[in-house]
């Protein structure tokens, strides 16, 4: 399921996709469970309510949140054995889970800027990591995953403004010119998981016809104290955590010799603490 081959990628990477986890019919039955809810209701953590008729393709199929604290399917698949195989081997350790999302990312939707995750959820001490699911063949056209490979190494960098032309969310995090961003082909079933410094992010859809629909856990490693909300254990066991320390220290780039580097420096943006 999940090879050295896989390990050493991630530890160089700061991500890997592991290939089938699931299989394609696992996944049609995710996207179908969650198309079907998305059009017949609304759900706690909606960003907004009956909006059907809306230009945005974002108003008509909303993100979804925390749906595993409704909804058995996503409580299942969060907790899955195989995930958390995976995860266990790329952390070392058994993860608390923490967090689950549902993109639909409709045609003609906008993408999400660069961004690392750990900027939102804060575990701490350690990271957080995400396991995401395709759902539907996913590339360029339709707005796959973007990566910055190796970027998992830099320390949570201060936001900028994000174009909210091309991005559902107001912040980015600048990167130096001439730095990789590499797109992340996938099949449905396969999953991509990532480290929660890594820079990642995706563009528009620009397909008229194709949905580019994702399953998505946010883990924390299981040595974490801090966070912000309630934890599980990979059992379903919940686990009390202290909240996390509010915004902090983050990093700018600086000119060193002709070489960007990162500099601790910078406080960051109140206004853009949650995701
Ligand atoms: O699915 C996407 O387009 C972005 C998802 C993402 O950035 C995340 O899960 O943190």
């Amino acid at each position: 399921m999940i090879s050295d081959s896989h390990r050493k990628f991630y530890n160089e990477n700061g991500y890997v996709v592991v290939e089938k986890l699931l299989s394609p019919d696992e996944a049609a039955f995710f996207r179908d469970h969650f198309m079907e809810l998305r059009e017949t209701g609304n759900y706690p953590g909606d960003m907004v309510a009956d909006t059907k008729q809306s230009r945005d393709p974002l108003k008509r199929y909303p993100r979804m949140i925390q749906m595993h604290n409704w909804d058995d399917t996503s409580l299942r698949w969060m907790l899955d054995e195989r995930i958390n195989q995976c995860l266990t081997t790329l952390l070392e350790r058994e993860p608390f889970a923490v967090q689950t999302m549902l993109y639909f990312k409709p045609p003609k939707a906008r993408g999400q800027a660069l961004h690392q995750d750990n900027f939102y959820l804060k575990a701490q001490p350690g990271t957080c990591m995400a396991a995401w699911l395709a759902l539907d063949p996913c590339d360029e056209a339709n707005g796959c995953m973007q990566v910055v490979p190796g970027s998992h190494r830099w320390p949570i960098l201060c936001t900028q403004k994000a174009d909210t032309k091309t991005s559902f969310t107001d912040v980015t995090v600048p990167i130096p010119e001439g730095q990789k961003v590499e797109p992340v082909f996938m099949q449905p079933g396969d999953t991509l998981f990532f480290h929660g410094s890594l820079v990642h992010g995706s563009f528009p859809n620009s397909t008229t016809n194709r949905f580019r629909r994702a399953l998505i856990g946010h883990y924390i490693e299981g040595n974490s104290q801090k966070y912000n909300g309630q934890a599980w254990r990979m059992d379903g066991t919940p686990v009390r955590l202290a909240p996390s320390d509010g915004g902090g220290l983050c990093g700018v780039w600086v000119d060193e010799d002709g070489t960007p580097v990162i500099e601790v420096v910078g406080k960051q943006l109140a206004s853009a603490l949650s995701e």
